[in-house]
């Protein structure tokens, strides 16, 4: 088995063209595995920290220097010599010489790239495609991948932005992210076939009613200054019946509502409505959506330390929508456990550089499967280039993924690979039907 004899990590660029690390990791045989860190905008409490140059004025504290210079001096030294494929003693070393809860030392951004250059090194050395390496990876830790007796992989059900608001689009809108998810799809090409035929015929109307329609949010949908989320939930709706679809049926929507960045001093600012909600009244109105739009999925619909709405909002809608944990659960093993303990929630967020590693990610994985909770592999605000989520969506069999709009090309680089795994794989995959 090969093993690792160079560890090089370096700044580049994400998607919001903020700094990041990106980690190269040499082996013995010449494969050389890379990653770069994606960064979020609306983070959790509870997601591994990354470490960001604070102090220095360059790139406004956001440089990456010190991941890259502790990369050379901790993690090389340390990563030296050992098999690329023993991702779980890789991850184990990367966790024990960062040595803090939430990855403060090393940062969370150095090490979900260096655990991931490891695997893509793995996938390089045994010639094997990345998805299979990693669903090598999942079943060691215990995931269960494989769907059913019919098909060899499951490719994800894609739930795509159509527009932004909150911190991915200036806060002209307090929810976050206005979704479709293409039902009646029997493939992905087909599911990306409707959300395009969605998306132009949302730029139509939204130019049709006067609103910029040409600039795009940070993770490529359109950012109207629409008078409030109704408007927009509106619009949407509108524009799949315009594209001949029928809402509800055809295409079903989804929220991520973010709502820890409105919620101040115990309440739910609405700035749109002019009014403030405390909990009770949040939990209304956020159920008035699901009564009455096609509503299918709710991600952090109240503020991830709102632990008692978020058990109220559980028994109230949490038998009828998908109700998503993102800032709640923060892909942490802990705040999962707490979470299925009181029953808040039913699904999960799977985003790697919240956990840190592969091996944390899969452990989340593994527990939100035993729990029955539904899940969603996710991008990340400020994305990059690389297309190493859509392997990683196949591999696990998760059945959902949320990567962002179909326009920039950091999230057409995981559509893409998405699609040219559907086409490699021919009968052996099938897309995952709709959960509700
Ligand atoms: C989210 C993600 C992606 P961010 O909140 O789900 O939409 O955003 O990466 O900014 O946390
Ligand atoms: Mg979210």
């Amino acid at each position: 088995m090969p093993r690792i004899v160079e560890v090089k990590a370096r700044e580049v660029l994400d998607s919001r063209g903020h700094p990041t690390v990106e980690v190269e990791i040499l082996c013995e045989d010449g494969a050389c595995g890379r990653a770069i860190a994606p960064a979020g905008a609306s983070r959790g409490s509870a997601e591994a920290q990354e470490l960001r140059d604070e102090q220095a004025p360059r790139y406004c504290g956001r440089g990456v220097r010190q991941a890259v210079q502790r990369t050379q001096e901790v993690l090389k030294p340390a990563l030296q010599g050992l098999e690329v494929t023993d991702q779980q003693e890789l991850d184990r070393r990367l966790q024990e010489l960062d040595g803090t809860p939430a990855k403060r030392y090393l940062g969370g951004n150095t090490l979900i790239a260096t655990s991931l250059a490891a695997a893509h090194a793995h996938a390089l050395s045994c010639h094997k495609p990345l998805y299979e390496v990693f669903r090598l990876l999942a079943r060691q830790v215990g995931c269960r991948c494989i769907p059913d007796r019919d098909s060899d992989y499951l490719l994800p059900l894609p739930m795509v932005n159509m527009i932004s608001g909150g911190l991915h689009a200036g806060r002209q809108l307090e929810v976050q992210d206005f979704l479709i998810i293409p039902c009646t799809a029997r493939s992905l090409a087909e599911a990306l076939e409707m959300v395009f035929a969605v998306h132009r015929s949302l730029g139509e109307l939204l130019r049709s009613r006067g609103y910029e329609a040409n600039l795009v949010a940070d993770e490529g949908g359109y950012g109207p200054k629409v008078r409030n989320n109704e408007e927009a939930i509106e619009c949407i709706l509108q524009a799949i019946e315009q594209a001949g679809m029928q809402a509800g049926r055809d295409i079903s929507l989804a929220l991520d509502v973010a709502a820890s960045h409105f919620y101040q001093r115990g309440q739910y600012e609405f700035k749109t409505l002019n009014k403030h909600l405390p909990t009770e009244a949040m939990i209304d109105y956020v159920k008035g959506w699901v009564d009455r739009y096609p509503i299918i999925s709710v991600e952090d619909p109240l503020a991830e330390h709102d632990w008692t709405g978020w058990e109220l909002l559980t028994q109230v809608i949490g038998n009828r929508v998908q109700l998503i944990g993102d800032d709640l659960l923060a892909t942490n093993l802990c705040r999962l456990r707490w979470a299925v303990g009181r029953g808040i929630a039913n699904s999960i967020l799977i985003k790697p550089n919240q956990a840190g590693t592969l091996t944390e990610t899969f452990l989340v994985l593994r527990e939100a499967q035993r729990a029955g909770y539904r899940l969603i592999l996710s991008a990340r605000s400020g994305d990059t280039e690389e297309s190493w989520l859509a392997d990683l969506a196949i591999a696990t069999g998760v059945g959902q993924i949320k990567i962002g709009c179909i326009t920039r090309g950091e999230r057409l680089a995981k559509y893409n690979q998405l699609l040219r795994i559907e086409d490699w794989l021919g009968k052996r995959g099938r897309l995952a039907q709709p959960f509700a």
